[in-house]
């Protein structure tokens, strides 16, 4: 397709409704329809969930990566004794933004990329509801990961910890722009993360394929809507908390939220971020759980046992996820009965994940395993979360958290949890996904490797620090002295460290020769249940060529040649179907935004804005103006040529069965494994 093709294409007036009304969709039309252009253009305009959530997988991957080294950096520190590797003033803003990046850049934005891929091609739809605002949020959180980075590289790291608690960070105790990147760099990813919520939630609940009612949305699906939810009511908190702190910080604004001397409080933070941070756990986990959940059905080969069960767990969690945010804080002043009531709401959060635990094993237990490679990564999912859950059981117990407080037992505790929690599944997810996303399997062999060597060394990194935190080595200390007696757990900390390093290597080193060479896939390698297995791997632009129906939990294992097929929608224009909250019932066809410039433009503007914001409050009116200049191009109609071109919702249907019509026809069987 040449240029001129193009526009003439993109620029082509909308057909009207009833033109095309029985239209028989073709591969080629579709994809010429719901293809971005092709090369550097398309991939500043592209508004396709799947390259949206590509892109946050694999730059996710990569904050991953940065910060695993920044976590290798401080284990050579940590060593040996009296080390001088790094200097006490890099070593803090090392441990500030290894946490700051794994938990902003990698962990929930990783999880979320999952979601925008996947999510609409598990319930059976074309693109998310929002595309170009979906777009628009990637290169927000782009601009924040490369604002932290590049901060770090000019020796403006963040160094106040990755809660950064006042007064340690606010403008007496922390003169100069590092907590001022940090602030700023909260806002820049918290915008994507509420994007992604609002995309997930309103995609599942208007665009779900006929029939999926709720009691049949995927596992995977329900953990995403959730965790959308708890998002809406949690990134909100630290944006505000981190907000009040940029303006404490700010010349010639000097507001003193926080500042005791001016009647602030100091531990209005601290409640401000917990109030986040707690919830963040679970924003993290929940989507694990997804994962887990769908590579236990796929390779126990029956359906999840106790479905019901599972997903109010999940509910049950966010709700009390969101009630236990003083554990962080009980070295503070407050009430000891208030104290206690939140030691109680942490003990009793663990009672939905042990729920969602048996199911997984009974649902294992009765069905038919098959120990592939997925399957492998969740059962170490399973004893290291558990031990996680335990220390954590432990850590509960206002007593006992006085005394390890503030040491490495905390930090063994929570890496326990995330890492078990989310980098376990996550792993699996990865291998098992990977086939859909290039129609190539990964190297089996290598793959076991790279799991044993990551399950061993993270044993023997984290496991040492529960006994150093009990033998009082505080964390967040540069080094220590050698009478202490820490050495030789140190090292072996550190050697665990370095197995881990190898064994991320060798699962890079495995997607860049599988993603060329491994064996060919197919459409549903490993027999999966859901609907993104009914469609090419990768999946052409358009996702299906017939959206599907669903009678069932498993559409992939149930349907069969005569379950209907969705027809009548446009394939001129992107139309999607939108379907009833509840029941999924058809109800009118929705035209998406095609792609464009302005999400991106949009976003720089909110990114260098911000940067801005660092140095003058002037930034923050001239920065809105000009966002509205913007966003007026943005939602401008009208026909110009070139990749801007109007989207508008189609007129409301006069009746359901005028508007919409699904009928059965023969369509293309479905592959049964
Ligand atoms: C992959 C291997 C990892 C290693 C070897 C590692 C190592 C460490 C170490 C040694 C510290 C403590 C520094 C200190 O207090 O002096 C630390 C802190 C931390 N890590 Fe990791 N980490 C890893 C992965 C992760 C992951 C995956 C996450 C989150 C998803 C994470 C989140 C954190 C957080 C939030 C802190 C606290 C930072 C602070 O005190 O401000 N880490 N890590
Ligand atoms: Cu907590």
């Amino acid at each position: 397709m040449d240029d001129s093709e193009k526009i003439s294409r993109l620029s082509a007036t909308p057909t009207r409704v009833s033109e095309q009304w029985f239209e028989e969709p073709h591969a080629e039309q579709l994809d010429h329809v719901w293809s971005p252009p092709r090369g550097f253009l398309g991939w500043l305009v592209t508004t396709n969930h799947k390259d949206i959530g590509r892109r946050y997988i694999v730059t996710a991957f990569i904050f991953f990566l940065l910060a695993g080294i920044l976590a290798l950096m401080m284990r050579i520190q940590l060593a040996r004794p009296e080390n001088h590797f790094l200097n006490p003033d890099v070593y803090n803003q090392i441990f500030t933004t290894h946490g700051t990046a794994m938990m902003f850049l990698f962990a929930v934005p990783i999880m979320e990329g999952f979601g925008l891929y996947f999510v609409p091609l598990m319930i059976g739809t074309r693109n998310v509801a929002f595309p170009r605002m979906n777009a628009f949020g990637y290169f927000v959180y782009l601009f924040g990961g490369l604002m932290l980075f590049g901060g770090l590289l000019t020796n403006t790291g963040p160094d106040a910890g990755w809660f950064a608690y006042v007064p340690l960070s606010g403008p007496q105790f922390s003169p100069g722009h590092r907590v001022d990147i940090w602030a700023d760099m909260i806002t820049l990813t918290e915008i994507p993360a509420l994007v992604g919520a609002v995309e997930i939630i309103t995609t599942v609940f208007k665009q779900r394929a006929p029939g999926m009612s709720l009691n049949r949305i995927p596992l995977f699906v329900w953990a995403q809507v959730i965790t959308s939810f708890m998002v809406l009511f949690a990134m909100p908190s630290i944006m505000l908390a981190s907000g009040a702190l940029a303006m404490d910080r700010l010349k010639n604004v000097n507001t003193h939220f926080f500042n005791v001397a001016e009647g602030g409080d100091a531990l209005l933070w601290q409640h401000l971020f917990w109030f986040f941070g707690h919830p963040e756990v679970y924003i993290i986990f929940i989507p694990g759980t997804g994962f887990v959940s769908t590579i236990v059905e796929t390779f126990s080969r029956r359906k999840m046992f106790g479905y019901p069960a599972m997903v109010l767990s999940l509910i049950a969690t966010a709700f009390i996820g969101f009630g236990l945010w003083v554990h962080h804080m009980f070295a503070t002043p407050l009430p000891k009965l208030g104290q206690a009531f939140f030691t109680g709401a942490s003990m009793l959060i663990a009672i939905p994940s042990g729920i969602q635990i048996f199911c997984w094993i009974a649902t294992l237990a009765t069905g038919k395993p098959k120990l592939k490679i997925p399957l492998l990564w969740v059962l170490g999912f399973i004893v290291v979360f558990v031990l996680g859950g335990m220390t954590g059981i432990v850590l509960a117990s206002m007593s006992i958290d006085i005394q390890v407080h503030d040491t490495f037992f905390v930090v063994a505790h929570f890496h326990y949890v995330l890492i078990g929690g989310a980098v376990f599944p996550l792993f699996g997810a990865l291998h098992y996904w990977f086939p859909k996303w290039t129609g190539r399997m990964l190297n089996r062999a290598l793959a076991q490797w790279q799991f044993w060597l990551f399950f061993i060394g993270f044993n023997l990194t984290f496991f040492p620090m529960h006994i150093l935190g009990f033998h009082g080595m505080t964390r967040r200390i540069y080094t220590y002295l050698p009478e202490t007696g820490w050495g030789n757990l140190n090292l072996l900390a550190t050697i665990g460290a370095a197995t881990m390093g190898i064994s991320v290597l060798l699962f890079l080193i495995n997607v860049a020769v599988s993603r060329k060479s491994g064996a060919l896939a197919g459409e549903n390698p490993w027999g999966g249940s859901t609907l993104e297995w009914m469609t090419a791997s990768p999946p052409p632009s358009y996702n299906f060529l017939h959206l599907p129906t669903v009678a069932g939990r498993c559409p992939a294992w149930e349907n069969t040649p005569e379950t209907p097929v969705v027809s009548g929608l446009s394939t001129t224009e992107r139309e999607v179907l939108t379907t009833t909250i509840l029941d999924a019932v058809p109800e009118h066809r929705y035209e998406i935004s095609p792609d464009s410039i302005w999400p991106l433009v949009l976003a720089l503007v909110v990114g260098l804005d911000l940067l801005w914001m660092i140095f003058t409050p002037w930034a923050y009116p001239i920065g809105v103006f000009v966002g509205l200049v913007v966003l007026a191009f943005w939602f401008w109609r009208g026909n110009e040529p070139g990749w801007v071109v109007e989207g508008i919702m189609s007129t409301p249907p006069k009746s359901k069965t005028e508007q919409l019509a699904l009928k059965t026809e023969d369509a293309k069987a479905p592959s049964h494994h």
